[in-house]
């Protein structure tokens, strides 16, 4: 279960700090007289983590095998029919909520539901070993999907970390850094688009810490980590909650709001099939009713998540009305999340905002008592512009959260400092890809791994 998984990162973690910040001195000492140990030792703690994955998978093909096996001989012996098999099937996806006459199923969406699968013992595979290492994650509690999800924000943040990183090691030198370095940096910095406050904020961190002694370029990297960390922390401590999940015994209601084709849809998608896969019951409210096809494609994710659609296929339908019709239902089936799909037409700038405040009114009428989450949906690949663009909806649908979409294969990676500094809110989740998995809820530690790695 992700968020289990997650949670226990976070616990691990924190008390790994707290060691650190009591003997960080003595830890200092003992580290660069065992840099060599525990290199060895990471690399047998990842060797040993491989080894079990490995075996893990391939019992797993095994069982798979032997089922097809099975399902093979009865189908001879028994002569079953094919109709049945292929209701077999379709028991694999659909759940008792949905009734499948009322989907219709259009194969032009698709949605790619490929099973994580384990690599090669390389780099990859040794450096997400070591960020959850890092967390204090334990050897035996390790998953390939945490092991897939990692390999993959490493390799999607890649274009960002290519020109800045290797600028920084360039820079970072045994020399103190001259102006011209902090141009460089800061140049490097604006162009992963982090943006000018967050960018000015760990310049001069950098700088106050370089007047008081020189540091060669691992230090710079880890110091830059650390300040980066913090900034992008501020936000969620400051909310108070560190990791988003639904309040059970309580009604959650998740608004996704943001402008055309950033990846509402396929973000609440992704968040119903994790709320169930984390053992939540949920219900999506489809209330982008203003474009054709819309209704469609959040059917078409509800059906592999197994969850319930609520929805009007009259063209323009009200919005409100739709989100009406899904509070009730939850609230009379004590379901714990609904999922809020909303437009994002900004030509129609006006209208669009009074429809999120009256979204928002019916929900604050309907449920008071409700946990409301209006998360902003960002496309990283549209940087800073993006951003700005998004900001126009922080007022009417009091925005409380930010998710970062299309991660991969960007190099804006950096937008993410930007909206923590500039927007101050919190990142909740993060998306690296189109599939029904490539969405996680937001570590601050991994992302900035990843955003910074060296190798
Ligand atoms: N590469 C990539 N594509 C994404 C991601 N999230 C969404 N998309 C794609 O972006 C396009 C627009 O997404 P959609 O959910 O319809 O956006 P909406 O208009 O905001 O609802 C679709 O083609 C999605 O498959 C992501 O994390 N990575
Ligand atoms: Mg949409």
């Amino acid at each position: 279960m992700v968020y289990d998984e997650l949670n226990r990162k976070r616990i691990s973690s924190e008390s790994k700090d707290r060691e650190e910040d009591l003997s960080s001195k003595e830890q200092e000492n003992i580290k660069s007289s065992e840099d060599l140990s525990l290199e060895d030792e990471s690399i047998e703690w990842a060797r040993k983590t491989f080894q079990r994955l490995k075996e893990q998978q391939e019992k797993r093909q095994e069982d798979e095998k032997r089922t097809e096996k099975i399902l093979e001989e009865k189908k001879f012996s028994e002569n079953i029919q094919k109709e049945e098999l292929v209701v077999l099937e379709q028991d694999k996806y659909s759940s008792q909520l949905l009734n499948p006459n009322d989907v219709e199923i259009s194969d032009s969406i698709e949605i790619q539901e490929s099973e994580p699968s384990l690599g090669q013992f390389d780099e990859a595979f040794t450096w997400s070993a070591e960020v959850l290492a890092a967390q204090g994650v334990r050897s035996e509690d390790v998953s390939l999907e945490e092991i897939d999800w990692l390999g993959r924000l490493r390799s999607g943040l890649e274009q960002t970390r290519r020109g800045f990183v290797t600028g920084l090691l360039e820079k970072f030198g045994d020399d103190p850094l001259t102006q011209e370095d902090f141009d460089t940096l800061e140049s490097l910095l604006l162009r992963a688009d982090a943006g000018v406050e967050a960018t000015e904020e760990v310049l001069d961190a950098l700088r106050r810490r370089l007047n008081e002694e020189v540091i060669d370029s691992k230090e710079g990297i880890d110091f830059l980590k650390k300040q980066l960390l913090k900034l992008i922390d501020a936000p969620i401590q400051k909310s108070g909650v560190k990791l988003l999940s639904p309040k059970k015994g309580k009604l959650n209601v998740w608004l996704l709001v943001g402008v055309n084709g950033v990846g509402k849809t396929t973000t609440l998608g992704k968040l119903a099939n994790l709320a169930i896969r984390s053992g939540y019951s949920a219900l999506i409210a489809a209330a982008d009713t203003f474009r054709a096809g819309a209704v469609k494609q959040v059917q078409v994710w509800g059906e592999r998540s197994g969850v319930q659609v609520i929805a009007n296929t009259s063209i323009n339908a009200d919005p409100a009305a739709v989100v009406f019709d899904a509070i009730g239902a939850a609230k009379s089936k004590g379901l714990d999340l609904v999922l809020v799909d909303t437009a994002g037409r900004l030509q129609t700038k006006h209208n669009l905002m009074e429809e999120l405040q009256k979204v928002r009114k019916i929900i604050d009428r309907l449920a008071p008592e409700a946990e409301v989450e209006s998360l902003l949906v960002l496309d990283a690949s549209q940087g800073q512009n993006g951003l700005k663009q998004a900001m126009a909806f922080a007022k009417s649908a009091k925005l409380t959260g930010v998710v970062i979409t299309k991660l991969d294969g960007t190099s804006r990676g950096g937008v993410a400092l930007a909206v923590s500094k500039e927007a101050g809110l919190p990142i909740r989740f993060i998306g690296a890809g189109e599939g029904i998995r490539d969405l996680r809820p937001f570590n601050s530690f991994e992302f900035i791994e990843a955003l910074l790695a060296t190798r």
